[in-house]
């Protein structure tokens, strides 16, 4: 895993050199962003389950997914859902914490498509219900944090898609 200070770093060191202006306000913009990281991580591990639920809410309850026949009907399926949903919640707070998203290709998206598509779930509705839950994120961080954690749900709807 890394993070914004070790990715730039490692990028000055691949080059044998001090950091350079860029790599210095990379650094600059992480520091001053951290105590909005650190509060937004303390909001959204308190809500969590309620974030969760109300994008389920937004984007799958009532839809194919949940009557039968759908990737969600039976209630072993729905809970994995639920789960899935939690996972990406938790490890996109920790990659926006970190302001790098190589922990969601480490440990979500390594071989994640390949389980879904064997699977059956639906990529495209999980992608609508990662994107409900940027948007309940952003009501209950505010906007900057919000954005922030915009990033890394895209990163894993992109990972998916
Ligand atoms: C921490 C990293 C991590 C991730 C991300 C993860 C995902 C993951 N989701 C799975 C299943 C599943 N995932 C879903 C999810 C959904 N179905 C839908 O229709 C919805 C659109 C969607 C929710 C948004 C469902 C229903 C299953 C069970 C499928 C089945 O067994 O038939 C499975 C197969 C094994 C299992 O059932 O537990 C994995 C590995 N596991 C991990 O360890």
């Amino acid at each position: 895993m890394q993070d914004a200070i070790t990715a730039v770093i490692n990028s000055s060191d691949v080059q044998g050199k001090y950091l350079d202006g860029s790599a210095m306000d990379k650094l600059k913009g992480y520091f001053q962003t951290g105590e909005l990281r650190v509060r937004a991580a303390a909001a959204i591990g308190a809500n969590a389950a309620t974030i969760v639920k109300e994008a389920v809410a937004k984007s799958l309850l009532y839809s194919d997914v949940t009557r039968p026949g759908g990737n969600m009907y039976t209630t072993r399926r729905y809970a994995a859902c639920i789960r899935d949903l939690d996972y990406f919640l938790r490890y996109a707070t920790y990659a926006m914490l970190a302001g790098d998203p190589s922990i969601l290709d480490e440990r979500v998206l390594n071989g994640l498509k390949e389980t879904y598509n064997s699977l059956g779930v639906p990529i495209g509705s999980t992608v609508q219900a990662v994107q409900a839950m940027k948007e309940v994120t952003a009501s209950l961080v505010g906007a900057d944090a919000g954005k922030e954690m915009g990033v890394y749900f895209d990163y894993i709807c992109s990972g998916l898609s």
